[in-house]
């Protein structure tokens, strides 16, 4: 049992290098857009937060990039995957639909959500994305019953759940974990340890600081990895979901990572304690899934300095218009109201 992320949660270790191994170099430099897109979607939320033009509270993932983006790789539309309140990659990863989450943050008709959700209610059903809701922990039973939906009726499909370290101080994710593993279910915890919860590094929190500990007491096998990583988040989550595909077990993942920004809205938090001062600039500088990924790809010959900045400008024009586009869109209708309310 890991008890403790020790040189993980370091930003400090120099772990830089890594190679590309597991796709081809084209599946790379798909990744890499999908990550900066994420970023960048990101970036211009936070701006129209400080503008106020966006006046929903949004919860930012900036510097988590890496693991939805490389989790999706081997998620298809029949499985379901289940968000929390810092949703945003999770569902662009998915569906690429950032129009959609910008209208939806803006309230607007032409959001993912009809405009009725905000940034914490965003789906994406046709892409596999179940939903996010801002409770934490609200979704984990729903994936645990999706994943249990899911062996009843044969499917091949699998269920992920995505939720921060914030999570493990909830009861319902130690009775997910444990109903996960007594009926064996194909269903992939997504532990996005930032170590933060809220306001409150993990050290004034808990006894130890892994998450992957409470997985381990319910027999249910777990990986902790470097979650800037690309290529690890890759590996990793190629395994959980063989595991889950086709042999119908559970796994945990706990990806490491980090929050640039403060845990709502868009300014970095700084003054949250001691810790994350001395630890903000050295997760930027060092430990950035996207410059990682672009060394890596550098390094390869796959890429150059200047194609990077033409990516970035590309994508940042491009969401833009759609951001301007989603402003000047109008609001739901009065008889839209009832539209979203639905049984099944
Ligand atoms: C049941 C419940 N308790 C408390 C909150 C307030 N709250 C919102 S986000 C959050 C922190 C969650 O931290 P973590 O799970 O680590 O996710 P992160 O914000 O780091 O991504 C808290 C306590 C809530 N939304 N729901
Ligand atoms: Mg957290």
């Amino acid at each position: 049992m890991i008890k403790e992320l020790n040189n993980l949660k370091n930003p400090n270790i120099d772990n830089d290098g890594f190679s590309l191994n597991l796709l081809s170099n084209e599946k790379y430099i798909v990744l890499l857009k999908k990550m900066i897109t994420v970023r960048i979607a990101e970036e211009i939320i936070s701006e129209n937060v400080k503008k106020g033009i966006i006046k929903c509270p949004c919860h930012l993932a900036i510097g988590q990039e890496a693991i939805p983006v490389g989790m999706s790789q081997f998620l298809n539309a029949s499985d379901r995957v289940y968000g929390n309140h810092r949703s945003h990659g999770h569902y662009i990863s998915l569906t690429m639909n950032t129009y959609g989450l910008f209208a939806e943050i803006l309230g607007k008709k032409t959001g993912c959500s009809k405009g009725m959700g905000g940034s914490m209610h965003i789906v994406g059903e046709s892409h596999g994305f179940g939903g996010s809701v801002p409770i934490v922990s609200a979704t984990i039973p729903v994936s645990v019953g999706a994943g249990l939906a899911m062996k009843l009726s044969n499917s091949k499909s699998i269920s992920v759940s995505y939720f921060g370290d914030g999570t493990s101080e909830e009861g319902v994710l130690h009775e997910s974990l444990n109903i996960a593993s007594y009926y064996n279910l194909p269903v992939i915890f997504v532990c996005e340890n930032n170590l933060f919860s809220s306001h409150m590094h993990i050290s004034e929190r808990q006894k130890f600081d892994s998450i992957s500990r409470f997985a381990d007491s319910h027999g249910i096998d777990y990986a902790v990895i470097d979650g800037n990583n690309i290529e690890t988040v890759l590996d990793t989550s190629k395994k959980a979901v063989k595991l889950a595909r086709d042999k119908g077990k559970p796994f945990f993942i706990e990806a490491v990572t980090y929050r640039w920004k403060g845990h709502v809205g868009h300014d970095d938090n700084i003054d949250v304690g001691l810790q994350r001062k001395e630890d903000l600039e050295p997760w930027k500088e060092k430990r950035d899934p996207i410059a990682r990924l672009k060394n890596a790809l550098i390094k390869e010959n796959v890429l150059d300095e200047d194609s990077f900045v033409i990516l970035n400008e590309e994508i940042y024009e491009k969401l833009n218009k759609e951001f301007a586009q989603a402003v000047a869109d109008p609001y739901p209708d009065r008889e839209q109201l009832l539209d979203t309310v639905y049984y099944r």
